[in-house]
Formats: structure tokens, sequence, C-alpha cells
């Protein structure tokens, strides 16, 4: 069942149907309303509902056609969009499922069928929410996995690229782990790279970095806004917070405990310049940091 309460945007053009609506809806809800079709796509952006309650006949764009932006933007099509509209012919339903409504009702609605459809909505976005949060997280760490860090990087590159911000990465590396696994076993493994992750989420603070595993015993950090030099801070705190948690590695050839080599890239995007770029660089500074003796970073 829902449990957070959720937050639905009803759109209509005539006041008596917008109170109706949402006082069938009233209660569990948070509703937002909306007369025209402009003012549903502001508020959608801005408030990103859980559920969109659509007319179809609006002053300035149609119900369709609003349907239709939403449904072409990556941020916004995952909000189910449900027509309520007195277009009740069968071509008229057909056309709003076919742009990518979820349900369609038609007017005079019958109250107790438009809180249960919209119920059933709510659970099934909330269950796809859950699946999409899980999908993103690293299932041995907990910290953000390679597909949210991907989808974390394109959006950032893009926002970076708009904004001519900065964007920094900092790319993490296990010495010795497989030494490590060797003499400890896979299990301490696994509880080392644990500590690992936990100590690079204490050290990030900001709300707007990211921690990533990026592979078997390599971490990313994505950094918006921020400087080459607030990045490498950064990375030398990274490196001395491993340090810190003093895991006994006997097999190391760069000390007693685990360590970890860092390369750190900042670029502030631009067209002919990808992600990929970056994250090349960061790699060859990281590979440098090895050679160079581990336990240290490159920028
Ligand atoms: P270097 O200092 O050059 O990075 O040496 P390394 O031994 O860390 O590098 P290498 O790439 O040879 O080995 C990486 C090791 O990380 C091997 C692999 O078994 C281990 N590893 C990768 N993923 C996991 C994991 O999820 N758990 C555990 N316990 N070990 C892992
Ligand atoms: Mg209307
Ligand atoms: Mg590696
Ligand atoms: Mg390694």
């Amino acid at each position: 069942m829902q449990t957070k309460p959720a937050t639905i945007l009803i759109i209509d053009d005539q006041p008596a149907t917008l109170r109706s609506l949402a006082q069938t809806l009233q209660g569990a809800h948070t509703i937002l309303v909306a007369s025209t079709g402009q003012d549903a796509l502001d508020i959608a952006r801005s408030r990103s509902p859980d559920l969109i309650l659509l007319d179809v006949m609006l002053p300035d764009i149609s119900g369709l056609d609003v349907c239709r932006i939403l449904k072409a933007d990556p941020e916004l099509n995952g909000i189910p969009v449900i027509f309520v509209t007195a277009r009740d012919e069968a071509e008229d339903e057909a056309a709003g499922l076919d742009i990518g409504a979820i349900d369609y009702i038609s007017k005079p609605f019958n109250p107790p069928i438009v809180r249960a459809r919209v119920r059933n909505h709510l659970e099934l976005k909330h269950q796809r929410d859950l699946l999409e949060r899980i999908a993103m997280i690293d299932g041995l760490t907990g910290v953000a996995n390679r597909r949210c860090f991907d989808r974390t990087l394109k959006n950032e590159w893009r926002r970076a690229m708009r904004s001519a911000d900065p964007l920094a990465l900092v790319l993490a590396d296990v010495d010795h782990f497989k030494a490590y696994n060797d003499t400890y076993g896979h299990q301490d493994g696994d509880d080392c790279l644990r500590a690992i992750a936990r100590a690079f989420e204490e050290q990030t603070q900001r709300s707007s970095d990211l921690v990533a595993r990026y592979g078997g015993e390599e971490f990313v950090c994505l950094l918006p806004s921020t400087t080459i030099d607030g990045a490498g801070q950064l990375a030398s705190a990274l490196c001395q917070a491993v340090r810190d948690l003093a895991i006994p590695h006997q097999t190391s050839s760069c000390g007693t405990t685990v360590s970890v080599s860092l390369g750190v890239s900042c670029v502030v995007p631009h067209h002919g310049l990808t992600p990929d770029d970056v994250l090349r660089h960061a790699d060859t500074l990281l590979y440098r940091a090895k050679h160079a003796g581990r336990n240290q970073l490159v920028i």
C-alpha cells in the first residue's frame, strides 16, 4: 500500500469540476490544481507530482498536447496521466491512451471509481519508484551503482554545459586488493569495500555530490560545480579517510593497511568533449598514481 502521502495535480478549466475532483481525492493526498495547460506544465516541472488528472479541453494548450509534452520529457514522463474528460467517444479514449495516458475517465465521473482508480495507479507508481531506486543501488555497499552514476553523469554534464560550471570526477581504486582477498578471504574483502564506501560517503558533504561503486574495487565521486582545487582537497580527504580506517593489509607493497589510489579530473563541459573523455582522463591519472607507488592521488 501507498506509504507516504502522494501529490496529485488536477487540471481543469471549470472551477466546479476542479473543486469536485479535489473533494473526491482530498484527505490522504496533497492536491495541486491548475486551470490552463501552461500552468499544468509549470507545476508538473516544479513539484513532480505522483499522478496527474488531466482535462482534454483547456483554454490554451489542449490536454492531449499537455500529455504529449509530458511524455516527451525524460524528467516528467514517469508521472502517470489520467484523462478526465467529457469527450467520451471510443476514438477519443483510444487517442488518449495512445499518447501515453495510463487511464481515461469520462465526465460526469463517479467519485468512488475515481478514488479507486487513483489509488491503484498511485500504488503502481509507488512500486515502480521503489524498483527504480533499488535498481540504482549497489547491493554490496549500499552506495549508488554504475547505472546510477552513468545516468547522473549524463544529467550533470548537460547541466554544467548550460551553466558553464566545472564538473569534477575522482576515480579511486583499492590498492593490491587481489592480494587482500587472497590473504584475508572474500568475506573480509567485501567488508573492506563496505567500510571504504561508508568512509567516502562521510567525506562528501554536498547534496549534489555522488559516490558510486564504479566496478569491483573501484569507486567514483561525481562533484558538480567543483573546481580542480576543491576536487583535489576532497580526493586527499578520501585517501586519508581510507588510511584512517586502518584495515590491516599485510601483503600490500605500499604500507601495512588498506589504501586507495586516486585520479582527479575536472572540466567545464563543452561541445567536442564527452563524459567518457573525462572518465578516461581520471583513469589515466589513477594509473599514474598506481605507478608512482599507490596510496596517493594524481591531479
Ligand atoms: P592494484 O593495486 O593495481 O589495483 O591491484 P589490485 O590487486 O587491486 O588489482 P586487480 O585488478 O588485479 O584486482 C582487483 C581485485 O578486486 C580482484 C577481485 O577479486 C577483487 N574484487 C572485485 N570485486 C570484488 C568484490 O565485490 N568483493 C571482493 N571481496 N573482491 C572484489
Ligand atoms: Mg475543459
Ligand atoms: Mg581495479
Ligand atoms: Mg585495485
